[in-house]
């Protein structure tokens, strides 16, 4: 017998996640999303592990279809929350920015599915060998927390390493990427940066229009060498970080303040001096707000189209 497909294993209309996105994913845009027919994800980020049960709850409320919550494992309540998805049996966790594998038998038992985002083959095999039920591999044209590889090296090479279902995520904003990560061999996407304009996603309308007028070279990479970069729209506040990357007569903890708090900024106060406006490459792209199920649809559409028409 074939193996199930994503949305048969999940339970959900259409291969797409949307991406768990700190301080930006909440239940509404994940109930909306998941209402759409794809999954939607609520970002714990580096909140603490109440508001990530109260956000459950809500979402809760909102749809009685499958959604997920994504842990950021850099955060200092990572553990707590890994209890939370147990106690509120979410039915899909994703994690970002680490190795999850000590959380994994636990939330097998608990019926949940485990996705963890990777960025390298071999996390990806580590992640087989512990459990996981499919990876997300996310390359470097994603915005946030970033890898070294792009998506169209890592995904294929994804597949080849690991015989579990392969999610492809960074730098698809529209149907020809979801296409394209199909041809690569991904069982379907992550999308982040799309869902930013979404009429469901509450950021700050500064942040949407950040992404609106974004082209295609108005991202920027910080923070490599602390070992975490991040991908962002440039502004004052990325370049600034960007010219004090080799700059030796600042110390990595200064640093890093400098960073502190940057992400909140953007997305809840739309500051344009001091914000990080993470985004991926595919801003550029994007051009107008719609909502989840709208983005969801012409996806889709569009994937399908594509694909009928190279398979002529
Ligand atoms: O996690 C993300 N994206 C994020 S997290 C975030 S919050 C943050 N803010 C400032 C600094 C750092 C984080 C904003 N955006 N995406 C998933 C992702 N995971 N991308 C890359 C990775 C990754 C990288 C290395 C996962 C595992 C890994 O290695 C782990 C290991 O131990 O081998």
């Amino acid at each position: 017998m074939a193996s199930k497909s994503l949305p048969e294993l999940l339970g959900i209309k259409y291969p797409i996640f949307q991406g768990g996105m700190a301080w930006i994913s909440d239940a509404v845009l994940a109930a909306a999303v998941s209402n759409a027919g794809g999954l939607g994800i609520i970002a714990a980020g580096s909140a603490p592990a109440s508001y990530v049960s109260d956000q459950i709850k809500k979402a809760k409320e909102l749809t009685d279809k499958p959604f997920g919550v994504n842990i950021m494992l850099m955060s200092p309540y990572a553990d707590d929350i890994a209890q939370v998805v147990i106690k509120e049996k979410v039915a899909v966790v994703t994690t970002g920015a680490g190795n999850p594998a000590k959380y994994i038998s636990q939330w097998k038992e608990t019926g949940i599915n485990v996705f963890p985002v990777v960025a390298s083959t071999g996390l990806a095999k580590m992640s087989e060998r512990s459990g996981a039920d499919g990876v997300i591999a996310e390359g470097c044209e994603a915005g946030g927390h970033i890898g070294e590889l792009t998506t169209m090296a890592l995904v294929p090479q994804g597949c080849d390493a690991v015989s579990i279902p392969v999610i492809a995520a960074g730098g698809i904003g529209d149907g020809r990427g979801m296409a394209a990560a199909f041809m690569l061999g991904a069982s379907g996407v992550q999308i982040g940066t799309r869902f930013l304009v979404a009429k469901e996603c509450s950021i700050h309308q500064n942040y949407k229009d950040k992404v609106i007028s974004a082209k295609d070279i108005d991202t920027i990479s910080t923070g490599k060498r602390l070992g975490h970069p991040v991908r962002s729209i440039k502004t004052p506040f990325s370049r600034d970080l960007f010219s004090k990357e080799y700059d030796s007569s600042i110390t990595n903890e200064e640093f890093e303040q400098l960073g502190a708090g940057a992400l909140q900024l953007a997305a809840v106060e739309g500051e344009l001096k001091t914000g990080c406006f993470m985004a991926g490459q595919v801003a550029g792209l994007i051009k107008k707000e719609q909502t989840a199920k709208e983005i969801i649809e012409e996806l889709m559409q569009h994937c399908e189209s594509v694909l009928s028409t190279v398979a002529q």
